[in-house]
């Protein structure tokens, strides 16, 4: 059965409450129709006032000033800064001061000891200046992100970008993510890749990765071909009928475009709108075109898109750790849907779903496939959008527009649905024309506030894992609206655990933690020194480091300087001891990184007392040594005589001791961590008639003759060995 697969929005125009559910948006139109149960709820519609939001901002006080000594004038100003002392320049300002430090320039930072205003602040600066002995004098200002209110006409514009903001007065539903933005606008390192119809180039769009089209058949690709490098989207139009019996004509969606607008559509440039993460990169993989697209192509898409090898495409050298899914089908996940995004999963990537526009109690797949994130859609009042799958495979709900099903916010004047999201398109109707901007709804729209969330927290913390970019998402979610369709006892667990908050989640990503060596071996009543780093996410800073030691050591050590990167302990006997280094910055989230120090004792050697032994006899000795902490021993030679050999158990053999003389053996024992010092023995090889005096008590029975073989056990109630150090 060949399921085809249909991007999940819908343009923003009118409808009546009566066509949307019987409606549905099919999307699925070689598969049986979908015969849902409309979810729980009625929607009641009801007008609303709308107030847009203003910010305020006040400059804090200013606590500290940058002076520059004037080079020559200055000259005994700058010889007493340099002392940290301030008197001349308090004589000069008539207020007390005291020197913080030197810059790197030829500037000193001052610290006011009673803060004042931005203005007093510059009126004392210019009063330094006129005294001829000072250069240049600033307040030393707090700066803040110039990105927190872009400028992007299509944001500003109220609704505009509604569905980033956070939430307030009638926008219930907001993503909450300028807030974020004071923390990061996206990493260049991350990729995201975008699964859909394609791309237009678009003004407001940064170049796109190498992406690729895996559109098979020439009917859906609408292209003139099938598979190629170019993932440009070259309109999706279809005529009544194409796409089924009775299927309407439709115009190019530019769904793709809109997606990847929403995550990535540039900031702060005077053009359109924003996307939630500007700064990172997209990878577009194009598997939808006329009529959907097949399965066959969206997994062989997925796969590539996170760097596995789709044999006829050329390996994807930029993978994705997000990949955006705003596409879906009734039915139950199936096992080419899952083994795609298992292996997705494996490969460190995550695959982000829309639930589906059926405006049911049951979620499409491939977004009710295990191990995937699946996102519905509410309005801007927050409650669930009347076309937005529910289920209990939901993780999350984010913004996609257009009405809720119970209290439904549909703004007189601006169109018959609640507001849309507004991103990017294009003014064709079937081939691509000009760049536009595009007001867009439906779970497709949703899909992309989480991947721009997500892009946004891996660009602060590269190392978060699905897992655990999941479980921030949703403990970071707000509740949701009181009153709304999923806080209805039917709905319990349908909706996922609450409404995106992009803000709340970008603060819980926690600092990134290294410890410099995280496994060691010493010996005992050695000194071990960590070297622990931090980096906290952009914005903040670590304000406290701590090193513990694990409950579990085999003794209890003290740790010196524990409040430092840089703590130190000695280690009381051998074991393998367990630390911890956990760094927490100023908004008090932790991150940690374990080290281990196995502390060692290496092999101790048993002195050796070799008899005399006669000319061309056989040799056996079992070498000894003694591990302090048990570990197993290989005992090696490093000098032998010929035809001697030493095995690992420590058996020395010599078949046939020659020639006369004294014979040096070299040798050593290793546990699995270290060395013994070597240590030595010689045999002595007598002729027959002057070795028979030294024939030892515990050769064989063998008459006396010295042709017998000689079996010894080496030294065991010697004393042992005194330890060499290097
Ligand atoms: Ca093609
Ligand atoms: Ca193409
Ligand atoms: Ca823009
Ligand atoms: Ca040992």
């Amino acid at each position: 059965m060949g399921f085809i697969f249909a991007p999940l929005a819908r343009p923003a125009v009118a409808r009546t409450a009566a066509a949307l559910l019987a409606a549905s948006y099919t999307i699925c139109v070689l598969a049986e129709p979908a015969t849902p149960r409309p979810k729980a709820g009625l929607r009641a519609a009801q007008a609303a006032q709308v107030a847009q939001q203003t910010a305020s901002s006040t400059h804090p006080l200013v606590e500290r000033l940058i002076v520059t000594p004037h080079p020559t004038r200055g000259g005994k100003l700058n010889w007493q800064l340099q002392q940290k002392n301030a008197s001349r320049l308090q004589a000069l300002a008539s207020v007390p001061l005291s020197v913080e430090r030197k810059l790197t320039d030829g500037s000193h930072l001052l610290r006011l000891e009673q803060p004042m205003t931005v203005e007093q602040a510059r009126a004392l600066a210019a009063q330094l200046q006129q005294s001829g002995e000072v250069r240049s004098a600033e307040p030393d200002l707090l700066m803040q992100p110039q990105m927190v209110a872009p400028n992007d006409p299509g944001y500003a514009s109220w609704p505009g970008q509604w569905h980033y903001l956070a939430p307030g007065g009638v926008n219930r539903g907001g993503a909450d993510v300028p807030a974020a933005w004071a923390l990061t606008l996206g990493s260049g390192n991350v990729n995201v890749a975008v699964v859909d119809t394609g791309y237009r180039p678009h003004v407001d769009l940064q170049s796109m990765l190498p992406g690729y089209d895996f559109i098979s058949s020439t009917t859906v690709s609408n292209d003139g071909n099938n598979r190629d490098a170019d993932a440009s989207d070259p309109g999706d139009y279809s005529a009544a009928g194409a796409c089924g019996t009775g299927s309407a004509a439709r115009q190019s969606s530019w769904h793709g475009t809109h997606v990847i607008g929403t995550i990535a559509a540039l900031m702060n440039n005077g053009l359109y709108g924003t996307g939630i993460a500007p700064q990172v990169r997209i990878l577009p993989v194009r598997a939808l075109g006329r009529c959907g697209g097949y399965t066959s192509d969206i997994i062989d898409s997925i796969r590539w898109a996170a760097g596995i090898d789709v044999a006829g495409a050329p390996r994807n050298l930029n993978p994705a750790r997000v990949i955006n899914l705003s596409l879906g089908s009734a039915g139950s996940c199936s096992a080419a849907f899952q083994s795609a995004v298992n292996d997705v999963n494996a490969k460190g990537a995550m695959v982000v779903v829309a639930t589906g526009n059926g405006g049911a109690s049951a979620v499409n797949q491939p977004a009710n496939c295990n191990d995937v994130i699946a996102v519905t859609a509410h309005t801007i009042d927050g409650d669930n959008a009347d076309y937005a799958n529910i289920g209990g495979e939901t993780t999350i709900s984010a913004p996609g527009g257009g009405c809720g099903t119970l209290a439904m916010t549909c703004v007189p004047g601006y169109t018959a649905d609640g507001p849309s999201v507004y991103s990017l398109g294009n003014t064709g109707t079937a081939a691509p024309l000009a760049d536009s901007g595009a007001l867009k709804y439906g779970t497709s729209m949703a899909a992309p506030h989480v991947v721009g969330t997500i892009a946004l927290m891996l660009s602060v913390n590269p190392a978060l894992t699905r897992a655990e970019v999941t479980s921030l998402l949703r403990s970071a979610a707000r509740p949701f609206v009181a009153g709304s369709t999923c806080t209805l006892t039917e709905n319990n667990g349908l909706c996922g655990a609450g409404l995106l908050d992009a803000q709340a989640a970008l603060a819980a990503v926690a600092p990134v933690v290294q410890v410099g060596v995280s496994s060691q071996v010493v010996a005992p009543a050695v000194m071990v020194a960590f070297s622990g780093s931090a980096q906290a996410p952009s914005g903040r800073n670590i304000v406290r480091y701590q090193w513990r030691a694990a409950v579990s050591n085999p003794l209890p050590v003290t740790l010196l300087n524990p409040d430092s990167l840089n703590a130190s302990f000695v280690a009381p006997a051998t074991g393998t001891y367990a630390f911890t280094l956990t760094a927490t910055d100023d908004r008090g989230m932790s991150g940690s990184a374990n080290a281990t120090v196995r502390v060692n004792s290496v092999p101790l050697l048993q002195p050796v007392a070799a008899p005399p032994v006669a000319f061309g006899a056989k040799v056996k000795l079992q070498l000894q040594a003694t591990d302090p902490d048990g570990d197993a021993m290989v005992f090696h030679a490093s000098i032998l005589p010929a035809g001697a050999t030493l095995s690992a158990s420590g058996q020395f053999s010599w078949n046939s001791a020659a020639p006369v003389g004294s014979h040096r053996i070299v040798w050593h024992a290793s546990d699995a961590y270290g060395s013994s010092l070597p240590g030595e023995f010689f045999v002595q090889v007598a002729d027959s008639g002057s070795a028979t005096a030294a024939a030892p008590a515990g050769s064989s029975g063998g008459g006396g003759s010295m042709a017998g073989d000689l079996m010894l056990v080496a030294g065991s109630v010697l004393a042992l060995v005194r330890r060499w150090r290097r």
